[in-house]
């Protein structure tokens, strides 16, 4: 049965709910009703709300293309959306309906959604922000795809070995089937890798590439409901397939197992997400995926397009296309090769339509994470791209003039100075040559953006300092990150969201979608009644969260102590050392005390979570065994305790942030580009320890400085800082007496054998790039003032409500209508209003 949504559900009942799961147990998973499991249950729910999302989502695509406006395209390597069953109740405003239909048949919905697999296509922020973007896009009604790749495997599960070791295992996510994909083997691209690259025509004409390896891309396609509206937005996922079988050929010739390696390694390009953030580059598997990629959306976006029936030169007009960091850059010689060898389109005309096609959001500034690849490795894989890359490097176009020598321009404008020049051509000198990824996106593309204010200003100061005095800073700008109050609201923390639309008598379909009207909830602040209301929901959001670590982990956590947080990726800029260092310091000092005095402390508990690129995960092991020090030490356990969640999920981050009173953002100043699950913590009314640094600066502005902790150096010192190390180093017991102790006690084998954290703790010893020295005392000094505020609970509400009641700009419903109007120039177009 499927029944019009309506965008309110109104005429769904409980009925139809009812018959429709039962009739996909029987047909859809060819199973009986009577006995099924929590994981079939789930299933046939699922594929129940899906039959909804289906009607709107045909609505939607046949509206976008009677329509045929200006469309926009994410190409993200990584979309990290969790789980979707409740996201999609929530936002078809199906839950209540679906709560007691699956009651009606036995079952509790809370049950069923614990069944599903997260969806963990992404590392961390970066993969979030485009899964916030999809649902802000669908809520806004903008006509936005995003573009993928179907992994096998996600990011890895991690499991911690006893000793306290990361440990890696794969995540086959797709094991139970995945009701929420559908398969459009009817969709297929032919891309191709290797063989030769022959020029036609002399210059930097057209060029034919042939031979080599040819693998099939083949579309999956997820819908993405949006927030009250019918419009349903598409996320296609290429997965890759061989072209054939299998190599007939080899086959024929008796060579079976010839012939199926051809097929497993067409079959590998899709296998597995890649699990570094910000490092490693040159792994061949690794740009293959981003070819792959980039060439079957870019195939899908133009024959979209030619449906139109407009001329190619109309491309821009109808066509925006943002690519998320560097990965899918390949998609500007990509274009290139359609336009100039397929096309038949002169260099000039092809490249002004490039340039006005693409947009790029920058989101690091760490030199590290700069991506590069080996000329010759891209000569072998992509011949045809590096023949275009060189036409790019030596003839271009600025955004002001027409057709130009791109070098000889910069020349001209800067007459004489080669430094500059080496630092903006697209290929770094070397032993091999190095293709710079980031220099061919900005030059490819009409605009770029940073992620938050300071990060947007760092890129245009640093990184591309030389192209923003080339092309003029017209061409950069600002688009602070946000995050969907959907998930990160309503969907995490039921209780407060339900609050917050009886206090403002508005409902939350209204105030989900235009989230500045939280700022009324300022005045609820001095309400007795309503700050008892918003405490007991903290302290039921700790039980929750305690009864999930005692259910999966065994351990009993003291729901009486402030919450503390830190969970995101592991990474020494992020400085988890200066977090767990500081529980250290305050183990020892609690050791000191007299029980008398003890007893005054305020209890914490501290929580960490994240997973670490492989072979980085020295801290984990140094977590783990603090943990198993001081949790164990009857004088101090009812005072301080310490967990480390392992193989965090964004299913994981929904429990953990409604439950925390502080979260830490600690990065050194100038590193942490924007940072996203600050802003989820604050939405919650958790405050924030933090650096000055990416969007800690914003939030605090706006839910005023008096209600965020900030501590340590600001970005202008850093540089003199690490100068300072480098040339006039001081001992850490001379500049930091208190740090000094706290590592000697590491180094004593306070928490097991100090030799294996000798490499650890010497990076601090020694240069200290991430400045922890530095930063230490003014930490402890943060936490120290979070103490005494949290004494005054009833002080501390009233900042969690001002802090919540602020965060409106912190919608990624603002971001993506930000980028929608300043970048790519597109209109909603709402289904079913006109
Ligand atoms: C590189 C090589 C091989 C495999 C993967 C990578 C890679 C993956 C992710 C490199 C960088 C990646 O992401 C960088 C990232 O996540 N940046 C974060 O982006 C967030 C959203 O804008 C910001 O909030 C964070 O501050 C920023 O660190």
């Amino acid at each position: 049965t499927v029944w019009k949504t309506n965008m309110r559900g109104v005429d769904a009942d409980v009925g139809d709910i009812t018959k429709s799961v039962v009739n996909h147990v029987q047909t859809s998973l060819a199973r009986q009703a009577y006995n099924l499991d929590n994981l079939g249950a789930y299933q046939a729910a699922a594929l129940s709300v899906r039959d909804n999302m289906l009607v709107n989502w045909n609505e939607t695509q046949l509206h976008y293309t009677r329509k045929a406006p200006k469309r926009a395209y994410y190409l993200s390597l990584e979309f990290l959306m969790g789980r979707t069953l409740d996201n999609a109740l929530l936002n078809l405003d199906l839950k209540s309906q679906y709560k007691d239909g699956i009651n009606q048949l036995g079952f509790s919905l809370e049950d069923l959604l614990e069944e599903e697999r997260d969806a963990a296509l992404g590392n961390g922020g970066l993969g979030r922000l485009a899964a916030c973007y999809l649902d802000s896009s669908a809520s806004q009604d903008l006509p936005v795809w995003g573009y993928g790749l179907r992994y096998k495997y996600g990011i890895f599960q991690q499991l911690i070995s006893p000793e306290g070791n990361q440990l890696e295992a794969p995540d086959p996510w797709l094991d139970n089937q995945n009701p929420w994909e559908l398969p459009r083997i009817d969709v297929n691209y032919e891309v191709r890798f290797y063989g030769q690259s022959e020029r036609l025509s002399e210059g930097h004409g057209r060029a034919l590439w042939t031979g080599g390896q040819e693998v099939l891309a083949v579309a999956y396609d997820v819908m993405i409901p949006g927030c009250n509206t019918r419009n349903t937005n598409n996320l296609r996922l290429w997965e890759s397939k061989p072209k054939r079988g299998f190599d007939l050929n080899s086959f024929n010739a008796g060579n079976y197992e010839g012939a199926v390696e051809s097929s497993n390694s067409a079959a590998a390009i899709t296998s597995v997400l890649y699990p570094n953030d910000h490092t490693t580059f040159g792994k061949e598997l690794r740009l293959k995926q981003q070819y792959f990629w980039t060439a079957a959306s870019l195939a899908d976006i133009i024959r979209r397009f030619k449906n139109l029936g407009k001329s190619i030169n109309e491309f821009p007009d109808y066509v925006a296309i943002q690519l998320n960091d560097t990965h899918p850059t390949l998609a500007i010689p990509e274009l290139m090769r359609i336009l100039i060898d397929e096309e038949d389109l002169d260099w000039n005309f092809a490249w002004q339509i490039v340039t006005n096609v693409f947009f790029f959001t920058n989101h690091t500034v760490l030199p590290e994470a700069l991506e590069k690849w080996p000329v010759p490795l891209m000569e072998h894989i992509l011949p045809r791209h590096m023949q275009i890359i060189y036409d790019i490097k030596a003839v271009s176009n600025t955004n002001t003039f027409a057709a130009r020598i791109f070098l000889q321009a910069v020349e001209k404008k800067f007459p004489g100075d080669r430094e500059r020049l080496a630092r903006m051509s697209l290929i770094e000198e070397g032993f091999p040559k190095q293709v710079r990824m980031a220099n061919l996106a900005c030059i490819g593309s009409r605009r770029i953006n940073g992620v938050a204010e300071l990060h947007s200003k760092l890129v245009q100061t640093t990184i591309l300092k030389d192209f923003v005095e080339f092309f003029g800073v017209s061409k950069f700008g600002n688009v602070t990150n946000g995050i969907t109050p959907r998930r990160w609201l309503d969907q995490c923390n039921p209780e407060l969201s339900k609050l917050i639309s009886s206090t403002l008598k508005i409902d939350k379909s209204v105030w989900l979608k235009d989230l500045y009207k939280l700022k009324d909830l300022v005045k609820y602040a001095a309400d007795k009644g309503f700050r008892a209301e918003w405490a007991a929901i903290k302290q039921r959001n700790k039980e929750r969260l305690a009864h999930h670590i005692e259910t999966t982990l065994g351990f009993t956590v003291n729901t009486n102590a402030m919450f503390d947080v830190q969970i995101k990726r592991l990474h020494e800029y992020k400085r988890q050392t200066l977090n767990i260092l500081g529980v250290i310091h305050r183990y020892l000092e609690l050791k000191a005390l007299t029980p008398a005095l003890r007893k005054k402390v305020n209890p914490k508990v501290v929580f960490f979570a994240g997973k670490a690129a492989p072979a980085f995960f020295k801290t984990i092991r140094l977590i783990v065994n603090v943990a198993r020090v001081i949790n164990a030490d009857p004088e101090t356990k009812d005072y301080l305790s310490l967990y480390f969640l392992p193989d965090y999920s964004v299913s994981l981050a929904e429990v953990l942030i409604p439950a925390s009173d502080i979260s830490q953002h600690i990065s050194t100043a100038g590193t942490e580009a924007s940072g996203t699950s600050n802003m989820k913590f604050c939405l919650n009314g958790g405050l924030l320890v933090g650096t000055v640094d990416g969007a800690n600066i914003e939030i605090a502005e706006e839910v005023g400085e008096e209600n965020v902790f900030f501590f340590g150096h600001l970005t202008p010192a850093v540089e003199d800082l690490r100068y300072q190390h480098m040339y006039h180093p001081v001992p850490v017991d001379e500049a930091c007496p208190p740090l000094a102790n706290v590592l000697n006690q590491i180094s004593g084998g306070l928490f097991g054998d100090g030799g294996v954290y000798e490499p650890l703790v010497n990076t601090i010893r020694q240069g200290d790039y991430y400045l922890v020295t530095d930063d230490f005392d003014s930490y402890i000094r943060a936490l120290a003032m979070v103490d005494e505020a949290y004494l005054d609970r009833d002080e501390w509400v009233k900042k969690s409500i001002c802090t919540t009641a602020n965060m409106g700009k912190f919608s990624s419903d603002r971001a993506i209508m930000d980028y929608a109007q300043e970048y790519w120039n597109l209109e909603p177009i709402p289904v079913g209003k006109d």
